[in-house]
């Protein structure tokens, strides 16, 4: 992990109140990144790089909080207590992982009732993935096993991502989403070790889920806008294809293991590139899930909208509490 950055910018210069501030502030900014180590909220940095940081991490903790709406709607069916308690546990970490995610978006400056009204009017992104139905018992064990497993190929190499805040909220997640992957993976593996129908519910599963699976690492580098400038700042450290790439060599190996395939006969190891290779994807059908018109934006919206409404008053106590506490605590300094 990169080291920490414990020489920052003096509070005057981070203002940027003249130009020799925000001269100052460019120059330590340039230094940090180029020495590999870490931006904190105190220093100074050029707002494109906190717009970057707070497009992503806002995107990034709207996903983890749509993200619990596919596996929550298996809780109350799941097959035994034991899958029960385990789905509720890892859905109960995906709020979680929102939690954090929000905290660190907002000490770039937005106040999380602001992304929050932002993805309940439509206008924030999240993860394409979770706009796909959770058909069957086995999608809990294909989202796991994919779709944690792509967060994870993802989300590693963010933990060394330049923004302090992120990359230390990274760790744990990722620490978090390794279990995630395994439970995935060990309901796939019964399934696929039981009665031809269930080994079937499970293919059928892997099948649904493997592309959008892939689709998860964003579009392909020549289309992807953002990825230069995030690789320049140290955010991302590898572009979408090179995870994608990545992800399909680690599935491969994997799924030898389960019993099952993986729906794509184009997937091979180029001993030239030594990167693996898959089949094409989709992009279209990518496209119009971003544009709000996959099979389930409508309904992942709704249900957000109806969860925010129905939390109001939770929020509310919530708030009125901490007032309280607050005012109290006040007293006693002042006593
Ligand atoms: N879905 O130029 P790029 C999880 C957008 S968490 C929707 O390549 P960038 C845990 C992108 O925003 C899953 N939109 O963008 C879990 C940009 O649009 P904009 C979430 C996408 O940022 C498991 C445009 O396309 N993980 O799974 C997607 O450099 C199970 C151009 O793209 C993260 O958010 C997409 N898949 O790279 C929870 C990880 N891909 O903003 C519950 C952090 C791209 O300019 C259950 N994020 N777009 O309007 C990242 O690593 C990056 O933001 C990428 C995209 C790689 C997602």
């Amino acid at each position: 992990m990169a080291a920490q950055n414990l020489q920052s910018v003096p509070a005057e210069r981070t203002a940027g109140t003249s130009e020799t501030a925000d001269a100052e502030g460019q120059a330590h900014f340039d230094r940090i990144i180029a020495e590999d180590s870490r931006i904190e909220p105190r220093d100074w940095m050029p707002a494109a790089y906190r717009k970057t940081l707070l497009r992503q991490v806002s995107q990034h903790a709207h996903s983890e909080i749509i993200g619990m709406q596919p596996e929550a709607n298996w809780i109350s069916r799941a097959p035994s207590l034991k899958r029960k308690a385990i789905l509720m546990a890892k859905v109960q970490d995906e709020a979680g992982h929102g939690l954090y995610l929000y905290s660190a978006a907002e000490t770039l400056g937005q106040s999380r009732d602001k992304m929050m009204d932002d993805l309940i009017a439509g206008k924030a992104r999240y993860s394409s993935i979770f706009n796909y139905p959770a058909r069957t018992w086995a999608d809990m064990g294909a989202i796991g096993w994919l779709v944690d497993g792509a967060a994870i190929c993802n989300q590693v190499p963010l933990c060394r991502a330049s923004y302090g805040p992120y990359g230390r909220a990274m760790v744990r997640v990722c620490k978090e989403e390794s279990f995630h992957q395994r439970q995935g993976f060990e309901i796939l593996l019964e399934l696929s070790n039981g009665t031809p129908e269930q080994k079937q519910m499970a293919q059928d599963a892997v099948n649904r889920w493997y592309a959008p699976a892939l689709m998860m690492f964003g579009p392909p580098d020549d289309d992807s806008p953002n990825s230069k400038q995030s690789m320049a700042w140290n955010i991302k450290r590898f572009s979408n294809d090179e995870l994608r790439s990545r992800f399909v060599g680690m599935m491969v190996e994997q799924v030898r293991v389960l019993g099952l395939t993986l729906p794509d006969d184009q997937v091979r190891f180029n001993e030239d590139t030594r990167k693996w290779e898959h089949g094409p994807l989709d992009w279209h059908e990518f496209q119009e899930v971003l544009a709000g018109r996959g099979p389930c934006n409508a309904q992942r919206l709704e249900r957000r909208r109806a969860a925010h409404d129905d939390g109001a008053w939770v929020r509310e106590a919530a708030a009125a509490y901490a007032a309280k506490q607050s005012a109290k605590q006040q007293k006693e300094y002042a006593a």
